[in-house]
């Protein structure tokens, strides 16, 4: 059977920390009565967030936390995460930001479309009933051309290919081969959806409203949008990556809201 897991990456989220995982942890009770976890995976936040987070963990007793004594970016913080989940009973692992630019209320969406038949669902601002809110034109123009653009370059129908709220069937992350994932902000996300289409998997977006964050500050620097800009190519020309085995049920399709296609 398997519990899902959230993993919930933190770098100086001191002013967040607490209230998102108890609004984690409502939705998931709710979501997954049998059982859940959430791994918050902290980077030594000067601010303290590990520390809370530790407190949060002994008093509800469904959150865990990984310290690490480094600072080394989103990427190699999910993965530490998604290596601990998946060397315990993780059914399924979800991402998500811990600043309350996703609402943790979704959870229950993408673990629905996960459990209706996709194996990797993703939070999406860029199809029907998603959208952002506050962000300024700049911004929205740049989050817009990465998804844009990694999508033409890698020839993919997915909207959103830069967003972090996602649910992984757990057979997913074993697929991949993530000892070679090397990309660390916006390009991480990329990577991994493609990998996983790459590989047959089912992928299905679900719309989310993404809010800006309200307190604490972004980690988004032009270095993470750079590496995504150069990381797209490399990942278009990068072998391709096979799956073992064909999935149960039939022949695999990426599923693009009600349209299905093989890839
Ligand atoms: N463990 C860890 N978490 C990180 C690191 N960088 C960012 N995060 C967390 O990853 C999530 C997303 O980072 P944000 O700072 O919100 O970056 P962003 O969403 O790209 O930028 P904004 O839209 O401006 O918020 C947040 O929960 C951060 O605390 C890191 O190096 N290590
Ligand atoms: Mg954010």
């Amino acid at each position: 059977m398997g519990s899902p897991w959230l993993i919930l990456p933190t770098y100086n989220e001191a002013e967040n920390i607490e209230r998102i995982l108890r609004a984690a942890d409502a939705v998931l009770a709710d979501a997954a009565p049998e059982s859940h976890r959430i791994l918050v995976v902290d980077d030594s936040s000067p601010d303290g967030t590990g520390e809370i987070a530790d407190a949060l963990a002994g008093e509800l007793g469904t959150v865990e936390v990984l310290h690490r004594t480094q600072r080394q970016g989103l990427g190699p913080a999910y993965l530490a995460g998604f290596a601990y989940a998946l060397g315990r009973d993780a059914s399924h692992v979800m991402e998500m930001d811990s600043d309350f630019s996703h609402d943790p209320a979704d959870l229950a969406r993408l673990l629905a479309a996960v459990r209706e038949g996709a194996d990797l669902a993703l939070g999406s601002r860029y199809v029907p009933g998603g959208g952002v809110t506050d962000w300024g034109l700049l911004r929205q123009f740049v989050s817009r051309g990465g998804s844009w653009y990694a999508r033409v370059v890698l020839g993919l129908k997915v909207r959103d290919l830069t967003g972090g709220f996602k649910c992984f069937r757990r057979e997913v992350l074993e697929a991949i081969d993530l000892d070679h994932v090397s990309a660390q902000g916006y390009a991480f996300q990329v990577e991994l959806t493609y990998r996983a289409i790459q590989m047959g998997f089912r992928v299905k977006e679900v719309p989310i409203v993404f809010a800006d964050r309200r307190v604490g500050q972004s980690k988004m620097t032009r270095r993470i949008v750079m590496e995504a800009a150069l990381m797209v190519p490399l990942l278009r020309l990068g072998p391709r990556a096979r799956r073992p085995a064909a999935p149960a049920g039939g022949a695999p399709a990426e599923l693009q809201g009600k349209q299905s296609r093989r890839v």
